[in-house]
């Protein structure tokens, strides 16, 4: 597929994907989550990229939400449908097993923000805006709000912001636990490229496995969580690059991870 309304690009084992709708402020309509999708299975198939970030292009927004002209034409059965195929997309992309940044770049509202929640990492500049306010459209988070809001910052947090649709600020957003980290604008790429290279930098394997772990441990109970875990340990205990990684702390060196 032909990609018009995003960029994707891929350097040193580092992929970026940056929703390029600017006059709509990156509204993600039908086309764009085509489009995500197909990125999303290039993601899942090249084991060459180890860590994307996820952005918006233009000063002003992340996404300003899901295209609502594509809403108000939606009735009940395939309101439904359209809810499931964003939820789909966008669990394929928290799914995958390399760590996704999301680096907020402005307005991340209703599906943006969803969007950004299915990210593992966010990171926001000081011009980030946050908020689900499908209410006030007389709809609800459909691309998986509802749930990654409540597991992300607790159930009563998540209910003040999707029953009043209230957009809340970059450093709000930091004191509720939304975001990792606010950084002036104009540091916002280099900080989250600096970001990528150090997890690119430890073990690529073991890089891997952790973001399984947590993504599909919170998936599923906390017993059945240990039990992922404890695979995955043992999983990497077989690797090369755990022997490099424990030699060179021993010989106190910087181990050189072969990705074995
Ligand atoms: N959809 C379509 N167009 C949009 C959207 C959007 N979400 N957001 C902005 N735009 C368009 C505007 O219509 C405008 O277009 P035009 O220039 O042709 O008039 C252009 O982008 C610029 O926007 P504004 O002029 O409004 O810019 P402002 O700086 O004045 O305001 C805001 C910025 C506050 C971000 C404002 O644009 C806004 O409120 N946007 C809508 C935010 C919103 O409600 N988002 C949630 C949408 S609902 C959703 O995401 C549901 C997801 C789950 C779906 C589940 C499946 C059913």
């Amino acid at each position: 597929m032909k990609l018009e309304n995003i960029l994707f690009e891929v350097k040193d084992n580092l992929g970026k994907i940056s929703i390029n709708r600017p006059k709509v402020l990156n509204a993600l309509n039908s086309k764009t989550m085509d489009e995500i999708e197909t990125v999303v299975e290039q993601l899942e198939k090249d084991a060459n990229i180890h860590v994307v970030i996820v952005t918006g292009i233009g000063g002003k927004a992340f996404i300003a939400g899901a295209d609502i002209a594509e809403i108000e034409v939606l009735d009940r059965q395939n309101g439904k449908a359209f809810a499931q195929r964003g939820q789909e997309i966008f669990n394929r992309l928290a799914g995958l097993d390399k760590p996704v940044i999301a680096a907020v770049n402005g307005y991340a509202l209703g599906g943006g923000c969803e969007l950004a929640l299915a990210c593992h990492i966010r990171i926001a500049s000081e011009n980030a805006y946050f908020g689900l306010p499908e209410v006030k459209l007389g709809v609800i988070p459909g691309y998986g709000g509802t749930q990654r809001l409540s597991r992300l910052i607790g159930t009563s947090m998540a209910a003040e912001l999707i029953l009043t649709g209230n957009i809340i600020d970059a450093e709000e957003a930091l004191r509720i636990g939304l975001v990792n980290r606010v950084l002036p604008h104009n540091e916002l790429n280099l900080a989250v490229e600096k970001l990528a290279d150090t997890i690119l930098s430890r073990g690529p394997i073991a890089v891997k496995r952790a973001i399984y772990a947590i993504i599909y441990g919170s998936r599923t109970g906390f017993i059945n969580g240990l039990e992922i875990e404890a695979s995955l340990f043992g999983d990497v205990c077989g690797t090369d690059d755990k022997n490099e990684g424990t030699r060179a702390f021993l010989e106190k060196r910087p181990p050189v991870f072969q990705n074995k």
